[in-house]
């Protein structure tokens, strides 16, 4: 985190400001995977008393930033004079994008106190907008420098870790799903594409709506006929996902191909090594590899991938989620079927 000058003796995060964060998460998460290229943020205002007059989120690219649909929706309750304190997972912005600053809106404001859960990474706006707070005689409080924050600091960073990825590494976040059964084969059934149980199928689905597309190989255009679709769940409207088929085009049918870009932005990649570079001229912040044993051999070859999901079926039909991930946070944290999986010894490459 950049230095900033709001540094002063750790602070406790008080119960409800700890609950406000954790609702501005929620919401927040109600848009992953339709933010692309913007980060998902949430902001919750509260008054003197700690009550939460308004909660919001950043719902798409060129709409109001979490901050300023919050304010906005305080002023058309009739409670903005009320508001007093602001939480938002992502430090304000201070620069004219899209969207006029963040910052000069709480400070028209009758906000006093704003607590930050991450720092902005992205380089072009870094720093900018906790300082300017500051500057203008904010109490400006980072989850990071409190000393009961950790998990909360956690929970904001597992949002941004798509577009931290992204901002950093210049690629996105990938996340592998592998699903195997009892006996250790990819392959299901004859006549049936999936072989684990329903409520794996929608966890499939709920992340295929959080993210921002798929990665999959020829070889499962082939012997699924994937649609890569979201269903089970309702999709964002009018979404329109990347769709990177690893392998030749001369290698898929053409009707397959063509119903796809109706809905895809569909990119072919030749070779696994190229597949970074792809992805980082892409808007993606976070993708999904659903594929076959021959790429995901060579993505973990590559060590190209951030988590990777592993749903096996054991014998008696039920489901078990284990997950490896190379980083201290997961964006797969943010789902309730988190509860379920057991997380194997994270694996850092060299
Ligand atoms: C915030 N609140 O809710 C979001 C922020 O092009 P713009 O104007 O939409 O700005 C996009 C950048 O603003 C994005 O790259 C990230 O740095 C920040 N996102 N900032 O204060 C928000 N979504
Ligand atoms: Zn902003």
């Amino acid at each position: 985190m950049q230095e900033n000058p709001s540094h002063f003796a750790p602070v406790f995060v008080p119960e409800q400001v700890g609950q406000a964060f954790r609702t501005a998460v929620a919401e927040a998460c109600r848009y992953l995977g339709q933010t692309a290229p913007n980060p998902a943020v949430g902001c919750a205002l509260l008054d003197a008393e700690g009550e939460v007059l308004s909660v919001a989120a950043h719902h798409k690219a060129g709409a109001l930033h979490a901050e300023r649909l919050a304010l906005e929706q305080a002023k058309q309750a009739g409670v903005f004079d009320r508001v007093r304190t602001a939480v938002v997972t992502l430090e304000p912005c201070n620069h004219t994008g899209r969207t006029r600053p963040c910052t000069e809106a709480l400070l028209a404001s009758p906000v006093k106190t704003v607590w930050i859960g991450c720092a902005d990474p992205n380089p072009t706006v870094a720093g900018g907008g906790a300082a300017r707070l500051v500057e203008a005689g904010i109490s400006v409080h980072w989850l990071e420098e409190s000393t009961n924050g950790a998990a909360l600091f956690a929970l904001c960073k597992a949002l941004l870790a798509p577009f931290a990825c992204k901002m950093t590494e210049g690629r996105p976040w990938i996340t592998v799903k592998q699903a195997v059964n009892s006996a250790g084969t990819m392959v299901p059934p004859e006549g049936q594409t999936t072989f684990t149980s329903p409520e794996s199928l929608k966890f499939a689905h709920v992340l295929r709506r959080a993210t921002d597309g798929v990665v999959t190989g020829t070889g499962t255009v082939m012997a699924d006929n994937p649609a890569f679709t979201v269903r089970h769940v309702p999709d964002y409207a009018d979404r329109r996902r990347l769709l990177v088929v690893c392998g030749q085009k001369a290698h898929t049918p053409e009707d397959w191909l063509a119903e796809r870009q109706k809905q895809f932005d569909v990119l072919f990649c030749r070779s696994c090594a190229d597949l970074p570079a792809l992805l980082a001229k892409t808007d993606a912040l976070w993708v999904l590899v659903e594929a076959g044993p021959t790429l995901l051999a060579a993505l973990k070859e590559l060590n190209l991938w951030d988590d990777w999901l592993t749903i096996r079926q054991n014998a008696a039909g039920v489901d078990h989620y284990t997950v490896s991930t190379r980083h201290d946070v997961t964006p797969l944290a943010l789902f309730p079927e988190w509860a379920r999986c057991t997380q194997e010894q994270a694996c850092f490459p060299e």
